[in-house]
């Protein structure tokens, strides 16, 4: 009996060093002290021996017991911390490996151009407003004295939903709104979406941006049009800037004009951005047409009013040097980009 638990001691000695894997050991364990294991079995069969025999085996198979026990518990550990060892070989985390590069957006010229004048006029007290892109063709035309006959009612030149309704030409509709919803002094400014029948070129697209603004008080005159015009071109394009107003006619303003401002490339003396000009035209503006006001149930006995619309790509155009207006709607990342 003693050659057998030696024998038993010395295999599963041998079988343990060879373990590879947590459930080889398991099966070790259970074949040698498992319910019907080969040592079990021999330590169940002692009660057949003579007492004196019973207490040397005892001894012999309790220290066997005790021998393979601890072989496993250490097999059990060696492979337990092995096992740990590799998973962390596998989690490595490098930390002085460069982080990935988080890809921030960047605002758009259009937007950046929108919120300085916005900026602008925000600061000389007037009131950002906004209204639908699609409008009636009374809010977009009759409402500002371009009657039924007018050219740019063409349906070749506006986009029409039906022959009431059509997506505004420009934002002057806002004023409009504007004018039958609030009294008196009003001083607001409406940036936003507008769209024509064109066919794009390097300076058309069906669709662009307008702000336009528009103040109603007692005794606004002519001088408060300069004033606040010449004021927003100074913040805008450099306190350097002066401007320049030419006649010109809009159905709803009487009289009507065109503002330049000394362009703020060459500060006047002439160069390629204003063509040898020295000026360069940035918006249309008027006092605004009684027959305007009356739309908006206005006394026009006590009341006048300027007006004043520009276009945001122009203005982008001109100040980040962009030569093709289609470069501000590809969304070419190579563009954008470069607007950081
Ligand atoms: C331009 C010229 C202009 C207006 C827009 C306006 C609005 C109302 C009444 C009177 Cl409700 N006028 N807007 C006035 C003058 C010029 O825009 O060249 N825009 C790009």
């Amino acid at each position: 009996m003693q050659e057998i638990l030696k024998g038993i001691l010395e295999e599963t000695k041998e079988q343990i060093e060879k373990v590879v894997s947590l459930p080889e050991l398991e099966e070790i364990r259970i074949k040698v002290m498992g319910k019907k294991g080969q040592l079990t079995e021999i330590l169940k069969g002692m009660g057949k021996l003579s007492p004196e025999d019973r207490k040397e085996m005892g001894r012999i198979a309790n220290q066997t017991k005790g021998e393979i026990e601890a072989a496993i518990n250490n097999a059990f550990k060696a492979l337990k911390e092995k096992a740990q060892e590799a998973k962390l070989r596998a989690e490595k985390i490098d930390i002085t490996e460069p982080a990935k590069e988080i890809k921030l957006g960047t605002k758009h010229p259009l937007t950046v151009t929108m919120e300085e004048i916005a900026k602008v006029f925000k600061s000389m007290g007037f009131t950002l407003t906004e209204g639908p892109e699609i409008e009636t063709v009374f809010n977009n035309f009759d409402a500002l004295n371009a009657g039924p006959n007018h050219p740019a009612r063409d349906w070749t030149d506006t986009f029409y939903v039906n022959e009431e309704v059509l997506l505004r030409t420009q934002t002057s509709p806002v004023q409009v709104r504007t004018l039958q919803s609030q009294k008196p002094p009003i001083r607001v400014f409406a940036p936003g979406r507008c769209f024509r029948c064109d066919t794009p070129d390097a300076t058309h697209s069906p669709m662009f941006h307008q702000v336009e603004g528009l103040v109603v008080d007692e005794g606004i005159t002519m001088a408060d049009l300069k004033g606040v015009l010449d004021s927003f071109a100074k913040q805008m394009f450099g306190e350097e800037t002066k401007t320049k107003f030419r006649p010109h006619h809009f159905p709803f303003t009487e009289p009507s004009a065109e503002m330049d401002v000394s362009c703020f490339k060459c500060g006047g003396k002439g160069c390629r951005v204003c063509k040898g000009s020295g000026w360069i035209e940035i918006l249309g503006c008027g006092m605004v047409h009684p027959s305007v006001l009356n739309v908006g149930g206005i006394d026009t006995e006590k009341y006048t009013g300027f007006a004043f619309g520009m276009g945001v790509e122009r203005v982008a155009m001109l100040k980040y040097g962009i030569d093709d207006i289609r470069l501000l709607y590809e969304n070419d990342m190579r563009f954008i980009e470069q607007f950081k």
